[in-house]
């Protein structure tokens, strides 16, 4: 296993900008095992990513990898793949990156059910810029530019993608590498848009104003605060109200965008002859 990731790395690009304790390592690891389990082929492989530090993971990556602009992973990775549909494309983003400046991105790849595979790196804050608040900072958390306690209520990604349309939803956290590998997995073999969101550890920008520890405490937080979906199904809203919801959350079925498309295609190619 250990070797795989290894051999899908570009050691050129070593060592890596990441912070010690920082939880996108382990993330990076938990998409490269996927790909392997998923038997996908490098060359036909694309990893497109935003802005943010973790969007700096798709660079590492020897596969066809796309470092585009902050929010716009998904507008480049819906190109590609209706450019060129056989292609195995997943879309890393910071949750800065998927849910403020390229929420109205998500939203419309998951309402066109476009087969993409999205990982949401989730740190909670803005990690690269120095810990400005996202949309998904908690309630009154300190970050840099909420001194005093942030003030807005945090989407819940999951929601949000459901809502919207996607076709496939999971969380995990960096302390459950293995499920959050498997939930890729699974995603990857969704036709439609697949959504994972990763709770990682943001221990520079996030832990540190908030009192949270280092990355090894902050991964502790997770496997302290994770529930099954199964454990959830029999617990309170007061109950699940600290807790974070690990697993598959939902499935669905509905036409895939370049599917759809392609008949279109074919369809008009008929009427022309
Ligand atoms: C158009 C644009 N606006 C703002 C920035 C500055 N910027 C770079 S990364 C980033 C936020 C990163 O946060 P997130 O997407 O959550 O990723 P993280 O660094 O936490 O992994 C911002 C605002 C930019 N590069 N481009
Ligand atoms: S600032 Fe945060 S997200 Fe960025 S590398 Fe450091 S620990 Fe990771």
């Amino acid at each position: 296993m250990l070797n795989q990731v290894v051999s899908s790395l570009r050691q050129e690009r070593l060592p890596h900008i990441w912070c010690p304790g920082c939880g996108n390592g382990i993330v990076l690891s938990a998409l490269v095992k996927a790909i392997h389990e998923l038997g996908c082929d490098p060359d036909k492989t694309v990893v497109v990513s935003g802005i943010g530090c973790s969007s700096r993971a798709a660079g590492y990556l020897d596969f066809n990898t796309l470092h585009t602009t902050h929010g716009r992973a998904l507008a480049f990775a819906t190109g590609i793949k209706l450019a060129r549909p056989e292609l195995t494309v997943f879309v890393l983003m910071g949750d800065g990156d998927a849910t403020a400046i390229g929420g109205n991105h998500f939203i419309h790849a998951a309402r066109r059910n476009i087969d993409l595979t999205a990982v949401i790196f989730n740190n909670s804050i803005y990690g690269m810029t120095g810990g400005q608040y996202s949309p998904l900072t908690p309630v009154q958390k300190r970050t840099t530019t909420a001194p005093y306690g942030h003030l807005e209520r945090a989407f819940d990604i999951a929601e949000l993608a459901r809502g919207a349309g996607a076709t496939y939803v999971a969380r995990a956290t960096t302390y459950h590498a293995g499920l959050l590998k498997n939930l890729i997995v699974a995603g990857a073999r969704n036709k439609g848009f697949s959504v994972i969101e990763a709770i990682t550890a943001c221990p520079t920008a996030y832990g540190r104003r908030n009192k949270l520890g280092n990355g090894l405490q902050m991964l502790l937080w997770q496997r302290d605060h994770a529930v099954t979906v199964k454990q959830a199904a029999k617990m309170s809203p007061e109950e699940l109200r600290d807790k974070i919801v690990i697993g598959e959350l939902y499935r669905a079925e509905a036409p895939e965008f370049t599917a759809t498309y392609e008949e279109l295609v074919a369809r008009l190619a008929q009427k022309e002859k």
